[in-house]
């Protein structure tokens, strides 16, 4: 079993029940161990559209890196997920931000994740459900000193 950290995020529709729905279908081929809070958060990279309920989930799954990245794609799909702008509005956004301490840099996958440590709406939950957490050597705390004024609320 491995140790999976996952960041989710929603901004169109009923994003409450997108993210009760995305861990629903997670929970196929993944037990979820812990969830943190619902953060409403300021959109980050482009501006002009609504903010975002995030949350990060920590679970145990027997997929390998990749078969976790397909089965999540999978579930993104399942919920019908389009694709427009990069970094646009999303009905469900699923990303794999830890797997146990492995470094994985592949086409289309790079893990730990390699903009997390720079989001205040991947670190704040994440520090919530896992304070001593170490990720690249760096403690959540040290990875945080640097953060400024990225909005972000506690539901
Ligand atoms: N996801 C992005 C880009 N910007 N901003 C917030 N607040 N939350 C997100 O989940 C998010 C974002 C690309 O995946
Ligand atoms: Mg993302
Ligand atoms: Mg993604």
């Amino acid at each position: 079993m491995s140790r999976i950290y996952l960041g989710l995020g929603t901004n169109l529709g009923d994003t409450e029940s997108n993210l009760e729905q995305a861990l629903y279908c997670l929970s196929e081929k993944i037990t979820i161990l812990k969830k943190s809070s619902l953060y409403e958060t300021e959109p980050v990279g482009f501006k002009d559209q609504p903010w975002f309920l995030n949350m990060v989930v920590e679970a145990e799954t027997d997929l390998s890196p990749n078969g976790l990245l397909r089965f999540v794609q999978s579930t993104e799909k399942r919920m019908k997920r389009v694709k427009t702008i990069v970094n646009g509005p999303r009905i469900i956004d699923i990303d794999i931000l830890l797997y146990d301490d492995e470094r994985v840099d592949a086409e289309g996958l790079i893990i730990p994740h390699p903009r997390m440590t720079e989001r205040a709406f991947v670190m704040v939950p994440l520090r919530e459900i896992s304070p001593g957490l170490v990720i690249s050597g760096k403690s959540i705390s040290d990875i945080m000193s640097g953060f400024s004024g990225e909005r972000i609320r506690k539901v």
